[in-house]
């Protein structure tokens, strides 16, 4: 008796593109869709079903592409609506989902909806963005109320040919559109849902959508940064009020109408019970989500956190986050994903494992296996399938294009008097958790700018290109990249239990290695589980066995050195499918 057909997205591997820095096709020295394009057969050969890629709608790209000035058109730089069309298909031809990104908290402020709102108070899109007065203190103009944007500083912007404040809750050149307008979410639904899935997309990864509805009061937040001006205000913009009534009204009157429309939502800031009350399947919302743990941690996530301000974590947090993500939807209804990284994320080896070159190529695969045997749609994100690893100590904010990064090093410039070792400190921790250690261009070579572009890349190319490169894996059978490809296909092979099961932990407490199971009393599993065994270390461990799999027949699926022994050798890591 085998379960009734899961939803396609559910069983699927995806793969995050982040346009900008995954291939360029024409010599600008900017990622494109035909560089996209090019790479099809690569990702399908990779055991890629989904294709999740990042915004290419027109943009000034303040914040790249996260700032959209028209959905209904591709930008320029990453090619035209014809190369998006030829995507759609040629990714359907072979067999491939692709999902776009859904940025509807806020738009550009270079949108033709801002460009008309902000002219005054009564044109006809005059209440399209959320504007307030300003709050007269001793004569003299203040935002509205404290609110610290989420990239820092005020989360308001003056607009003197409106004399009004409007909200962006991310970069000022990002108004949070007014969701309470009834016309304003049926344009969104028109503008930026319908005309994609009418073109044949076949889902949304959905940005910040647990920031549409705002406690529409507006209250100052609590002071919790001492001596700050602007303080975080999540507890007023997060999991809003209105929240479910929306997404419940975009499933009913928009998805509804194209079938099994995937909606993979990113829900910063949301505990485990408030999670489900998004994904469950009976309220009909998202489909599943990304949880923020474990790539939070040691921070506090979205909290007003400084990014030196974040510090390395021990190995059962780390296993408690995986966990809360693994028991999220066990025994419901509800769906989540797995994922270490995306282009808002430093790299996985450098934040959860290690970077050495002498371990590096073994520790991306004993991430591969951690992550080829969790629960939940499986996300890849560019470059993570060869282990390309956090920009490099020598460089310094120079080479930094992120408003975010720029944002927390003027901060702590300004606030410091420039003090050096306060400015070495934000540095370090720019190299720590900068989005741009994502955004370095992919390596496909180790010829010039790792054959990214034949042109001058738009960003500096990581100088490990030689040493790290798609072409090179290739050749290599025991590569993260050919490793990747086994772990997926033993993934796809022993889906019950390594996609839909049961996930345990069995050593919590230890510091050094993870040892978890996959188990699934359905589907003729019953008597079988998957035992994983894994090194966080650069030192011999010993192996941690579950009881009931003592002296039960062992069957070695997938590992990162040749012969596995006694013991764990550094970074090692094995699954095992047990007979019990
Ligand atoms: O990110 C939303 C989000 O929660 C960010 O604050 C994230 O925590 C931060 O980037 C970490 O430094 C989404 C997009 O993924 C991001 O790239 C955009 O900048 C943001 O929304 C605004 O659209
Ligand atoms: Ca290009």
């Amino acid at each position: 008796m085998s379960a009734p057909t899961p939803n396609w997205w559910k069983t699927g591997t995806a793969y995050q593109v982040w346009p900008a820095s995954y291939k360029d096709s024409n010599g600008d020295g900017i990622g494109d869709i035909q560089g996209l394009i090019s790479t099809l057969p690569y990702l399908k050969k990779l055991g890629i079903d989904i294709v999740w890629l990042s915004p290419m709608y027109k943009s000034p790209q303040k914040d790249f592409g996260y700032d959209i000035s028209d959905y209904q058109d591709v930008d320029p730089q990453f090619g035209t609506l014809a190369d998006l069309d030829e995507l759609i298909k040629k990714c359907h031809d072979m067999g491939m989902k692709l999902l776009l990104d859904l940025v509807i908290n806020h738009t550009s402020d270079q949108h033709k909806w801002f460009l008309e709102s902000k002219k005054d108070k009564t044109n006809e899109k005059a209440d399209w963005y959320i504007w307030r007065d300003a709050k007269m203190v001793d004569g003299k103009r203040h935002p509205p109320n404290n609110w610290r944007s989420i990239f820092g500083g005020s989360a308001w912007e003056w607009v003197e040919e409106r004399g009004q404040y409007y909200l962006h809750l991310f970069v000022p050149e990002q108004p949070d559109l007014n969701w309470e307008l009834d016309e304003v979410r049926q344009a969104i639904y028109r503008e930026a849902i319908s005309f994609w899935l009418d073109r044949g997309v076949d889902g949304f990864r959905v940005d910040t959508c647990n920031l549409y509805s705002k406690n529409t009061s507006y209250p100052d937040a609590p002071i919790v940064l001492m001596g700050e001006e602007y303080q975080p205000a999540e507890a007023h913009f997060v999991n809003g009020p209105r929240m479910h009534e929306w997404l419940k009204e975009q499933r009913e009157q928009v998805l509804d109408k194209y079938g099994d429309v995937a909606m993979v939502g990113e829900l910063p800031g949301t505990d485990a019970a408030e999670v489900l009350k998004y994904v469950a399947a009976e309220v009909r919302e998202l489909s599943c989500v990304f949880d923020f743990d474990v790539v939070s941690l040691g921070g506090r996530h979205g909290a007003g956190v400084k990014k030196h301000q974040v510090h390395k974590h021990d190995l059962p947090s780390f296993k408690q986050a995986i966990g809360k993500q693994q028991d999220l939807t066990r025994g419901t209804t509800a769906w989540s994903t797995a994922f270490l990284e995306n282009h808002d994320q430093a790299r996985s080896l450098n934040r959860f494992a290690t970077a050495d070159p002498k371990y590096r190529e073994k520790a991306a695969k004993m991430l591969a296996t951690l992550l080829g045997c969790l629960t939940g749609t499986l996300f890849i994100y560019q470059g993570q399938e060869i282990g390309m690893v956090n920009m490099p100590d020598s460089w310094g904010i120079e080479e930094i294009k992120d408003p975010d990064s720029l944002n927390a090093y003027h901060d702590v410039m300004h606030r410091h008097d420039g003090e050096p070792l306060w400015l070495e400190k934000a540095m370090a921790g720019i190299r720590r958790v900068a989005r741009d250690n994502a955004r370095t261009p992919v390596h496909w070579d180790s010829s010039k700018h790792g054959g990214f572009t034949t042109g001058e890349p738009w960003m500096r190319v990581h100088d490990l290109y030689p040493e790290i490169n798609v072409a090179d894996q290739e050749k290599n059978p025991s590569s993260p990249l050919n490793y990747w490809r086994k772990m997926i296909e033993i993934r796809q092979k022993y889906a019950e239990l390594a996609v839909f099961g049961d996930f345990e932990t069995w050593d919590f407490l230890e510091p050094d290695s993870f040892t978890f199971t996959k188990e699934n009393k359905s589907n003729g599993y019953e008597k079988k589980k998957l035992l994983t065994f894994l090194s966080f270390s650069d030192e011999v461990q010993p192996l941690h066995f579950p009881p009931d799999c003592k002296g039960k027949e062992m069957e070695l699926l997938i590992s990162n050195v040749d012969e596995p022994g006694k013991h764990l050798t550094p970074w090692e890591a094995r699954v095992y499918l047990v007979s019990l």
